[in-house]
């Protein structure tokens, strides 16, 4: 199973309701209202952390909720906050709004935070809507819905060196040599099925220790699609350097090196232009060997950077660190992320005053818009003045009026979020 894509299913913490009571006193007749406040809900959070590697966890469950808020009690008492839900991930997490397609965030450093439901607000206590001419509120707010949706998470790998080429080039050989890394080794193609990283050591006398990826190897095809090309092509977006390994013994590594190049370009033009060292491996063969005068002159034609290796015997391999330490940047530059940071969270806030009518399949009349859902969310209809009062606002919003020009009659049904509503006939409006 490829693991650096899961959807999982959010859900923030509901709002609690707020207390429509009374103060009972012996010598108080009629006290006034004493309706406490809702606690709010628990958001949730994704938050990067550098101990994860993988999207593995997520595999295995897919549901994560938050805490409800309490509800409000008689004498003014609030409900308990909900407890926030923090989610790790990786760095090099995508988060996308699985319904939209949207990117919501782009996790790169550890540490970055992105909320990605938001706990429901607690519902206000009839305390709140007493007024000079209204002593005696039956009407409280019910928590708001926590927000709820499908994530799709997609892991890239954050390295600074990238390993691609075709399968059985010799990446994951050249990942064992030049790190402590293990990734299985076999001779035959596609034995790396899931990204491998290591850590370079360039010597004593440097300090830094870039990562090193070994992707899956790729095929022709890959850009689109073939051999699971685009989730691997994926990792190394945010690379600094490319390594492509070739293998030197191939029947055709001319046509090898070209097959990969225009892979990459297919899947993104820009992963041409990061710098990139060709590794033409296995000179220890024979047919490696004879093959690699030419294609040295080829390379160095193009104006590529070009080395011969042996990644078994250890051949060319000091040139190959000095190579990669010579492109790499400056330790400080390392330590930060390979992209511009911070998380870029495009949230499509839903209109919030405002408001859209339109028709479900069935013909009821559907009004969209923030702030109604939210009131609709938050209205108990079985308490009379909390209908009024919805009634109210749906008044003042505009929205009575937008239904009848859509041609609304007495015996229609309206939906405004999960609640269904019969519309009355209105006095004014009877024949
Ligand atoms: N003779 C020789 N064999 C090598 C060299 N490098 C790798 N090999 C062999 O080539 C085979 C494939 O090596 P891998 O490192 O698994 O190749 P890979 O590119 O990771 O392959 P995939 O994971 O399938 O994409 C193994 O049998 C290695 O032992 C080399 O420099 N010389
Ligand atoms: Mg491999």
């Amino acid at each position: 199973m490829f693991l650096d894509r899961v959807k999982i299913w959010v859900h923030a913490g509901d709002g609690g309701d707020g207390a429509a009571t009374f103060r009972q006193e012996a010598h108080v007749p009629r006290g006034g209202p004493d309706g406490g406040d809702g606690g709010r809900g628990g958001s949730v959070y994704l938050r990067v952390d550098a101990g994860q590697t993988t999207l593995r966890d997520f595999t295995h469950r897919h549901h994560y909720k938050a805490t409800s808020g309490g509800r409000g009690t008689r004498a003014r008492r609030h409900g308990s906050a909900g407890d926030d839900l923090v989610l790790d991930v990786p760095p090099g997490t995508a988060v996308y709004d699985d319904a939209t397609g949207e990117l919501l965030a782009d996790l790169v450093a550890v540490g970055q935070v992105a909320l990605v439901g938001r706990g429901g607000r607690g519902g206000l206590g009839n305390t709140h809507f007493k007024s000079s001419t209204h002593q005696a509120p039956k009407h409280a707010q019910k928590g708001e819905p926590g927000e709820e949706r499908w994530l799709r998470l997609e892991l890239r790998l954050i390295a600074d060196v990238g390993l691609v080429g075709l399968p059985n080039a010799g990446k994951s050989t050249l990942l064992a040599a030049v790190t402590a890394a293990t990734p299985k080794i076999a001779d035959y193609p596609f034995t790396t099925l899931e990204p491998n990283l290591g850590v370079m050591d360039l010597g004593d006398e440097d300090e830094r220790r870039p990562t090193i990826a070994d992707v899956p190897g790729l095929i022709e095809g890959a850009s689109s699609g073939a051999g699971l090309g685009h989730a691997f092509l994926r990792h190394v977006e945010r690379t600094r350097i490319l390594v492509h390994v070739v293998d030197g013994s191939s029947r055709d590594p001319e046509w090898d090196h070209e097959v990969i190049r225009s892979e990459l370009e297919a899947h993104d033009p820009a992963l041409l232009q990061k710098p990139i060292v060709v590794a033409f491996n296995k000179v220890d063969l024979p047919p490696a060997r004879e093959a690699w005068p030419a294609f040295r002159r080829a390379r160095e034609a193009e104006g590529l950077d070009v080395l011969a290796m042996s990644a078994t015997d250890g051949e060319g391999l000091a040139a190959f660190r000095a190579r990669i330490g010579a492109i790499l940047p400056s330790a400080e530059e390392l330590a930060g992320p390979p992209e511009p940071s911070g998380v870029v969270i495009h949230r499509i806030e839903a209109m919030e005053e405002g408001f859209s009518i339109d028709r479900d399949a069935d013909g009821a009349f559907r009004v969209r818009g923030r702030r109604i859902e939210r009131a609709a969310a938050q209205t108990n209809f079985d308490v009379e003045e909390s209908a009024e009062r919805f009634q109210r606002d749906l008044a003042r919003l505009g929205i009575d009026t937008e239904l009848r020009r859509a041609g609304i009659v007495a015996g229609d049904t309206v939906r405004i979020g999960s609640t269904e509503l019969e519309w009355e006939a209105q006095p004014w409006e009877r024949v």
